[in-house]
């Protein structure tokens, strides 16, 4: 939905702007990779979860995931009766309008609020007016097949992780889900995946495995992973806990509790 990235930061920013002895805040930045069906939005899902978001009103989460799939560049005329045909590769970088992305990404970790376009998968356009408000959040994770690929968006990220998954269950998994989701037909999925996907994924997507900094095998069931992750994140932003003399709630120390202390 429209109101999934919204997270309110503001407050907090501007407390520590105002707070010279500190590094500037920045978000957490998390980049999030595996081939399609892998378990990336699950992963991210499950991870916001465990930090106490999912129960928050979206305008105050803390942590907030947005998904390369808004950033499918506008297709030419050309491009776009090959997409009607089943004849366009969306799983090459080319599909992706990198440089957008990495100025989201910019604007993010510059505090400041991004405006995500929402790209419409049917005329393979972005939906005029319709933006998605992205509020600098405390972490935000960015999850795609190619988020490693690209040098300059990999190096902003502060913890890589790749979600693992053995192409056949990812195969039996995107069916299903072009089939119930998208509305697609049987053929043309297979035809799509032997034809792009697969290759893609082979040529792009794999080689960027080395750059993780954890590597989530069996995806979104390992729940011992993703709590290691989870801990991990929380170390992190502990430097943060406490502020001009008011301790901030640790999230450490409850880590059944929302992040809502910034929020007043
Ligand atoms: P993941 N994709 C769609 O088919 N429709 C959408 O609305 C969004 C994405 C496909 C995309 C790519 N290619 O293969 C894959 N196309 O989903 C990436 N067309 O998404 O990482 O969730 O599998
Ligand atoms: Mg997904």
């Amino acid at each position: 939905g429209v109101g999934d990235y919204r997270s309110n930061g503001h407050s907090r920013i501007l407390e520590n702007r105002e707070s010279p002895s500190r590094n500037p805040w920045q978000p957490f930045l998390i980049g999030v990779a595996g081939g399609t069906a892998s378990g990336k939005t699950s992963v991210c899902h499950k991870i916001m979860c465990k930090l106490g978001q999912d129960c928050l009103p979206h305008p105050e989460r803390r942590v907030v995931t947005i998904s390369s799939d808004s950033f499918y560049r506008v297709l030419t005329e050309d491009e776009r009766q090959r997409a009607r045909l089943g004849e366009f590769n969306f799983d090459h970088p080319d599909a992706l309008d990198f440089q957008l992305i990495l100025d989201t990404m910019n604007a993010l970790l510059d505090s400041q609020v991004a405006r995500i376009p929402v790209y419409d998968f049917v005329t393979h356009t972005r939906l005029p007016n319709e933006y998605i408000h992205v509020y600098p959040a405390d972490v935000i994770l960015f999850e795609g097949i190619l988020v490693f690929y690209f040098p300059e968006l990999r190096n902003l990220f502060k913890l890589k992780l790749f979600v693992d998954m053995d192409a056949d269950t990812r195969l039996a998994r995107r069916v299903i889900r072009d089939l119930k989701e998208r509305g697609r037909e049987l053929n043309s999925t297979i035809h799509q995946y032997t034809l792009f996907v697969k290759p893609a994924f082979e040529e792009f997507c794999q080689p960027t495995k080395k750059y993780a900094d954890v590597i989530i095998p069996r995806g979104a069931e390992n729940d011992v992973a993703i709590n290691l992750i989870v801990q991990h994140i929380k170390e992190h932003l502990l430097p943060m806990a406490s502020e001009n003399g008011s301790p901030r709630r640790s999230m450490q120390d409850d880590s059944n509790q929302p992040l809502t202390n910034g929020v007043h």
